[in-house]
């Protein structure tokens, strides 16, 4: 039987929102006993193509901690949404925010990762978050590890590389859980949890040393313990918390095969599985034979305990989300790389890239969503999507950012479209509603936001927050719930 009725509009619960990170907003990175994250002892990059996340190890690390000034180090100030949330959150409300997707840093909670009692001033500064939010009716989505371990664990047992992180992070997990039960209807554990592979900054494993095939085991051991650890946070939270749901974030990148030739049809594909792969193990509930095959292949060993396989296979997640910035192409042979999200992947000619070199896709937003509603068929969530471009404010106070908006714009038309193939999309959180210190190179003239913040590279500024055109653009299809994209 065909049906001859689908979905013409965004569900009204539609959640329109946000996205942010403690460590790329919050600055006082060494206030009211935090301690210091993976995050904070990254320098900034001189060159816009190099990201020095990975570059990390004891030495750097070691130096990072001597230098007690956030001058080199611009995730220890952000924008200083730590003093300034209650303004900015007034401004999310007056968007018409329905959801406000932030994270709690794990180190302002547990400041050495495995402490035995949780700071108390830690919990109070997102209790207040929260019950700010609360006031507009805003509901959290909170993200539970955004690039931002301890770096205690980290330099005492490299990170996620070691079996004992696990219990650190569920007893924070469980702490967080406790302390905001029935006020936080939806968790992520691990952002982007695949970029782990990558280096660094996901999993605190020092690893830049190492040959490649040693990274990669090391890599695989320790987003295995993130499996795991995601695994026990969802039972723990069934438990603590059984209205609120817990999802996965995967950095959502597709790849297109380079030609029709079968070879780079296949090498796509092989690529693509190793994206999908993460979100096979958390929303599955265990490792695909393709991936075991991968793993064999390379002389990957995975090492479980024995109740691994079945703490995965009985806490699978309520709900997919991922981030979407762009795409990449695949050939057998590599061919001419572009930059990308922290990765570079092939050049596809019919695309346009950001002054960054990230290819610009709204396309296969579409295409995304609608393969992943057929691969998993549990609800999705668009959590990052957004524009990093120089902004220019004009003499009379305004952000003219139509660049902006026309990405937005775009993006959000092929989620509708893929609302109307059927998709069941619970929302959407633009990522950096705010200007915020940039993940990949910490820079702060890479911006995103619709509110600009007065604040420049050197960290100099008065950091006013300024309505950009696209606030009031972003205000007004928040209000039609996604019905009027016009300027
Ligand atoms: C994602 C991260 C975010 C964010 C975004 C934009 O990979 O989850 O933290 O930063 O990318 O990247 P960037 O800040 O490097 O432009």
């Amino acid at each position: 039987m065909y049906k001859t009725t689908f979905p013409k509009q965004f569900p009204d619960d539609f959640l329109w929102g946000g996205a942010t990170a403690a460590n790329q907003v919050e600055g006082a990175w060494n206030v009211d006993g935090k301690g210091l994250t993976t995050a904070e002892v990254v320098r900034k990059t001189t060159d816009r193509k190099h990201m020095s996340m990975d570059d990390v190890d004891k030495e750097s690390i070691q130096a990072a901690l001597a230098d007690k000034s956030a001058a080199d180090y611009p995730k220890r100030r952000g924008v200083d949404f730590y003093h300034h949330y209650k303004e900015d959150i007034k401004l999310f409300a007056e968007m018409g925010f329905k959801v406000y997707r932030f994270s709690i840093a794990w180190s302002r909670i547990f400041p050495n990762g495995d402490d035995a009692q949780p700071n108390e001033a830690g919990l109070a500064f997102y209790e207040k978050v929260i019950d700010e939010l609360a006031k507009y009716d805003i509901k959290p989505l909170v993200t539970l590890s955004h690039y931002e371990m301890p770096i205690a664990l980290t330099l005492r047992q490299n990170g996620w590389l070691s079996r004992d992180t696990i219990k650190a992070f569920n007893h924070f997990t469980e702490t967080v859980f406790k302390r905001f039960k029935g006020k936080v209807p939806y968790w992520l554990t691990f952002n982007e949890i695949n970029t782990g592979t990558w280096g660094f900054h996901a999993t605190g494993v020092l690893d830049s040393h190492e040959t490649r095939a040693k990274q990669l085991q090391m890599r695989y051991q320790a987003l295995h313990h993130q499996f795991v650890a995601s695994a026990i946070a969802t039972k723990q939270l069934r438990e603590i918390d059984p209205k609120a749901k817990m999802g996965c974030m995967l950095a959502r990148m597709q790849t297109y095969p380079g030609t029709p030739n079968p070879v780079d049809v296949r090498a796509a594909q092989l690529e693509d599985d190793k994206n999908l792969f993460f979100t096979d193990v958390q929303a599955r509930g265990e490792y695909p034979e393709y991936m075991n095959r991968y793993f064999a292949e390379n002389k990957i060993e995975i090492k479980m305990a024995a109740d691994d396989e079945a703490i995965l296979a009985k806490y699978p997640v309520d709900f997919i989300s991922f981030s979407y910035y762009m795409t990449t192409v695949t050939k057998a042979d590599e061919g001419e790389q572009v930059n990308g999200n922290m990765a570079t992947g092939g050049r596809n000619p019919y695309l346009q890239e950001s002054d960054w070199g990230w290819q610009i896709d709204p396309i296969g937003l579409r295409v995304t969503l609608d393969e992943m509603w057929d691969r998993y068929r549990k609800p999705l969530f668009v959590v990052e999507n957004g524009l990093g471009a120089v902004d220019q404010l004009t003499s009379d106070g305004k952000v003219h950012d139509d660049y902006r908006i026309d990405y937005l714009r775009q993006h959000i038309q092929q989620m509708k479209e893929a609302t109307e193939d059927g998709v069941q999309l619970m929302g959407y959180t633009m990522w950096g509603p705010i200007d915020l210190i940039s993940f990949s190179t910490s820079e702060m003239s890479k911006r995103y936001g619709f509110i600009y913040v007065d604040q420049d590279d050197q960290g100099k500024g008065s950091l006013d927050r300024i309505k950009k055109d696209s606030f009031y653009w972003y205000k007004k299809v928040i209000a039609s719930n996604g019905e009027d994209l016009t300027d």
